[in-house]
């Protein structure tokens, strides 16, 4: 299990009444308030161009159930519901009764020609269904706003410690982008603005013209992100387990998202190709860094992670999207699992281009994986506690000094 200290649950189906999240392990006392906190991101996932008009029906919110009293977290499971505005025309399809045996069975809306990519066939034939309706709707990436919605309870714990997280795009289907040397401090702030959540305004206007053939063709496009965390202290996670490493966490955890296929911590695939003396990041000493115990890096090629440990540099993951696997037109080969002739992938509303808002479900991921490592460290049961305990290990990295290993000498 890549959390150790919090845990988090999500239920429901695309299509569902809604969806269900329920977190666990918040300390007390930590100010949250859902219009803030939560529902800001909730929007930014819903967002970007390329997204499909399931977008237009939707507006999501969390309504909290539990964990929190006169705006503050209570230690007890933080749990959240997220109505599905679209389930109002579902009603019958997504019906928790059985089906009337009068009924119109096209109402049911079944799903009989699994689409290569998506989780329909390897599912049916796992869980020994006849309609994959029963699998895409739980596969569906829309379990995603669920995990925003924990993500950004673990972003407000980041930032009551000094840490924020940022994400921007850096490419969609063969368009790259050319990021700024030195990314802004205020990451989001800069890359939220633009509908493509890229920093390139060059590459953007290049971007929206391959969504827009890639939609006339009735095809999709993928790309990468990438998601950056700063103000963490040196010392979280471990090279002691191999379930113990940071980066290996990380790394589960965005793999996890819906599409993505690749993860790599800072520019890895780039340093595979690199001698070593051109990749790994000289020592230097800075005194202003106390949170690294005043060492600092030239560069930060590492990502931000030496040994599976934080190295007080910025936390840099960076992921890759598949193209979403529904196609409108130019559908590829299936089988009806009918009666087994061939026909083409059946079609269901989907997007075009979704890595903006995967992106924004990488952050909630790598947002709830950082807060885990700062708990698993520093402990508390209340905010306070673990501020006090992140306070006097800070304080004593950078009183430490530099002695010798032996017997002190006076
Ligand atoms: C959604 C993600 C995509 C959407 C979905 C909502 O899910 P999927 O992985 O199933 O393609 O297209 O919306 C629909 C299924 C629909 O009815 O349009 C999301 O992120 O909320």
């Amino acid at each position: 299990m890549p959390l150790h200290h919090l845990s988090f649950h999500t239920a429901g189906e695309s299509h569902g009444r809604g969806l269900v999240a329920v977190l666990e392990g918040i300390p007390a006392g930590m100010p949250l308030d859902a219009a803030t906190d939560i529902d800001p991101d909730l929007r930014r996932r819903m967002g970007g161009y390329g997204r499909g008009r399931r977008m237009l029906i939707e507006s999501d919110r969390a309504e909290i159930m539990s964990g929190i009293r006169l705006g503050e977290t209570l230690g007890s499971p933080v749990s959240m519901v997220i109505w599905n505005r679209d389930w109002k025309n579902w009603t019958s399809a997504m019906a928790h009764e059985p089906p009337d045996p009068e009924g119109n069975p096209k109402a049911l809306r079944p799903v009989y020609l699994p689409r290569p990519g998506h989780a329909d066939l390897a599912g049916v034939l796992k869980y020994d269904r006849r309609d994959a309706r029963d699998i895409l709707e739980r596969a569906s990436a829309r379990e995603t706003a669920a995990r925003v919605a924990c993500g950004a309870v673990a972003r407000t714990l980041l930032r009551h410690v000094g840490a924020t997280v940022g994400s921007h795009v850096t490419s969609i289907g063969d368009v790259e982008a050319s990021p700024p040397d030195g990314l802004p401090d205020d990451l989001n702030a800069a890359s939220d603005p633009s509908p493509l959540r890229t920093l390139d305004p060059a590459a953007e206007g290049e971007m929206i013209a391959a969504i827009d053939a890639a939609r006339a063709a009735g095809d999709t496009l993928g790309g990468c992100f990438e998601v950056v965390v700063r103000g963490l202290p040196v010392g979280l996670g471990s090279y002691v387990s191999w379930d113990a490493k940071l980066d290996g966490r990380l790394a589960q955890a965005v793999m996890s998202v819906h599409a993505i296929k690749g993860v790599e911590i800072g520019p890895a695939f780039i340093n595979a190709a690199r001698p070593g003396s051109r990749v790994h990041d000289a020592i230097v000493r800075n005194e202003s860094e106390r949170r690294s115990g005043g060492f600092a890096r030239v560069r930060n090629r590492a990502g931000g992670l030496e040994g599976g440990i934080t190295t007080g540099q910025p936390l840099v993951v960076r992921g890759a999207m598949k193209p979403i696997s529904t196609l409108l037109k130019n559908r590829l080969p299936s089988v009806d699992l009918r009666d087994g002739t061939t026909k083409h992938a059946t079609v269901e509303r989907s997007d075009v281009c979704a890595v903006p808002a995967a992106a924004v479900v990488a952050e909630a991921m790598v947002a709830l994986v950082a807060a885990d490592a700062l708990l698993e460290k520093f402990g508390g049961d209340s905010l306070t506690e673990l501020r006090r305990n992140l306070d006097s290990y800070v304080k004593h990295l950078n009183a430490r000094g530099f002695r010798p290993r032996g017997p002190e000498k006076r």
